[in-house]
């Protein structure tokens, strides 16, 4: 007799006809095997999926350079198909699951011909936490099966924990041929189940991260009272050596990886890390609200990462790793063998290719790697992990941040009145588009909660979700709206970030304290410019007063662009937005 986990993975092996059904037990043995077929057996347009780097500087450390029309998550191809369109909201494409699944088993039809299926079976949490979730997704790429091995805990303790079970999220991945018009991510929130073909890419393809630990969480998290989050998640130890937990939610390649590890510019204040990118909210038996990283690993942003912007993360990359580091679309020294990526310490060699394999040098008008490229890295490489990152209960959550990508208009800090104020706060966001999905980079969209993308169901239902956990967590935790990219009249940034970001947690730390004032806006309450500590880093007091402006003429616009967002939600908005929306609107007038 066969489990519920074998019959599925039957059934999709006769879909997809592969050569060959390999189930992965995630060891380091197996881990070596996968990247030597990345290698020497699987190909990508004819070209390896992997390349060895130069193991004495970069130890364990592979790239893999994704199809050239495969760099970054595809918005417009990702489906949450729901049986009925309003549950999927105005901000998600929908499809009716039958005819999407119709649609994609042709798609899937004998896709993986000639190809190995790997059987992956992970846990997103740690398998001795109530909040962990076991699932198995299937993939025919060796990159897909490195990236995951980092990314989530894979192996044998999933396979124990689904047992007989019909309980585990299933996730049906091909690359299929890589053809952008036959590429879909369509996920069956009610089955949890996804089915992505046509990509490799990251948010795309690790099904583990957006799909299930967002979109398909997300709805979970809204049937079972907790939250499913893009957020950072960090200790911040005071100089007394008492550490305060935070999440922080940011749009993708808004920082939150330099800010999960930041070095901080203030004496006696530390960062720890627990988490880079997802958080799962639960409340604890205390009644306060609790966070865990499902994840082990980082999948991030490397153009910009150095010495200076995050010395943590460079050793992290250069540690001696237990997991293999993957570069997916940097550029390649071919002298040294090396890495190699815009903003990094070292200026460019003489003997360079892009991140298509292609000659560059200096005078080239393209970037050398792609303004997307990513690094894959295990956490527990991080020289600041948190003692606690393991801990399968989480850590207690002090304060939330909603941070946005603005050239104008939204203060460097604004903490909210309340909870409901707060919730309208995230709900509003707008930032400045990334190259982290295919679209037009800076343009500015709503992006509520980061989550815009992320969010697996009716976003007027999720804000209703958020204001309800609010009344049912003991002292919720303070909520900030944070935009380190304000910039002045010359295009110049006004706010020096990364690891003098510190000095803005440290505001938020006073006032969840009770230690320190501030000043009562429209939008919320921001610091006196004084309040934030300036002492060596070189910034005017007319600067400060500019960081945390107030510009009528902004707001005027900034509150046309929310309301027609929260217009699109119909009568199915709760009304507490509306309220929170209108006591903005009369206070500006
Ligand atoms: O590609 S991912 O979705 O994993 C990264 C991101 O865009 O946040
Ligand atoms: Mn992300």
């Amino acid at each position: 007799m066969s489990t519920p986990l074998e019959k599925w993975v039957q059934e999709q092996a006769e879909l997809t006809q592969p050569k060959s059904i390999h189930w992965c037990d995630g060891s380091e043995e197996e881990a070596r095997w996968i990247i030597k077929r990345g290698i020497e057996e699987e190909n990508i347009n004819g070209n390896p999926v992997f390349y060895r780097l130069n193991q004495d500087l970069w130890p364990n450390a592979y790239l893999h350079r994704s199809h050239p029309t495969d760099v970054s998550r595809t918005e417009h191809l990702t489906y949450v198909c729901h049986p009925d369109k309003e549950t999927a909201g105005p901000t998600n494409n929908w499809m009716e699951p039958e005819k999407a699944k119709n649609m994609l088993r042709q798609l899937f039809n004998g896709c993986m011909k000639g190809r190995t299926m790997y059987v992956l079976p992970y846990m997103m949490g740690h398998p001795d936490s109530p909040f962990a979730k076991a699932c198995v997704q299937i993939t025919d790429i060796s990159y897909v099966v490195a990236s995951m091995r980092i990314m989530t805990r894979m192996g044998k303790k999933a396979i124990e924990k689904i047992g007989n079970s019909n309980n585990f999220v299933r996730g049906l991945h091909s690359v299929g041929d890589f053809n952008p018009e036959r590429r879909f991510i369509m996920h069956f929130p009610d089955e949890n189940l996804v089915w992505s073909i046509g990509s490799g890419y990251g948010g795309n393809a690790l099904l583990g991260k957006k799909c299930f630990s967002l979109r398909i969480a997300s709805y979970l998290g809204y049937k079972q009272a907790w939250l499913a989050e893009h957020m950072v998640i960090i200790g911040i130890q005071d100089p007394q050596g008492n550490i305060t937990y935070i999440t922080a939610a940011m749009p993708s390649a808004c920082g939150k990886t330099n800010l999960a590890m930041m070095e901080s510019g203030l004496e006696g204040y530390k960062i720890w890390t627990l988490g880079d990118d997802i958080a799962w909210l639960n409340i604890g038996p205390d009644g306060r609200l609790y966070a865990i990283n499902p994840e082990i690993g980082f999948f991030g942003v490397v153009p910009g990462t150095s010495s200076k912007t995050n010395p943590n993360m460079i050793k992290t990359l250069k540690g001696r790793n237990f997991y293999p580091t993957l570069f997916t679309n940097t550029a390649l020294n071919l002298d040294t063998n090396e890495p190699w990526w815009e903003g990094y310490d070292t200026p460019c060699g003489n003997n360079m290719v892009d991140w298509q394999g292609k000659p560059w040098d200096i005078s080239s008008k393209t970037p050398a790697a792609h303004p997307n490229s990513r690094f894959t890295v295990s956490i527990y490489n991080t020289p600041t992990l948190s003692k606690e990152f393991d801990n399968p209960y989480g850590v207690p959550i002090s304060a939330i941040i909603f941070g946005v990508r603005r050239t104008n208009c939204i203060p460097l800090v604004t903490e909210a009145f309340s909870w409901k104020h707060g919730v309208f706060m995230g709900a509003r966001c707008g930032s400045e588009t990334t190259a982290a999905a295919e679209q037009k980079v800076g343009v500015l969209r709503r992006d509520p909660m980061a989550m815009l993308p992320f969010c697996g169901y009716n976003m007027a239902d999720y804000f209703r979700h958020w204001l309800l956990m609010g009344t049912r967590i003991k002292n919720p935790p303070r909520i900030f709206c944070v935009n380190w990219f304000r910039k002045d009249e010359n295009g110049q940034f006004l706010w020096p970030g990364f690891g003098e970001n510190i000095r803005v947690l440290k505001w938020m730390l006073d006032r969840i304290s009770n230690r320190i004032g501030g000043k009562e806006t429209p939008i919320g309450i921001v610091p006196m410019p004084q309040d934030i500590e300036t002492s060596g880093i070189n910034i005017s007091s007319e600067k400060m007063e500019k960081l945390l402006n107030i510009n009528k003429q902004e707001w005027q616009q900034e509150i046309k662009e929310i309301k027609n967002f929260l217009d699109t939600f119909g009568t199915r908005l709760p009304p507490e937005i509306w309220q929170e929306y209108q006591k903005l609107y009369n206070q500006l007038q």
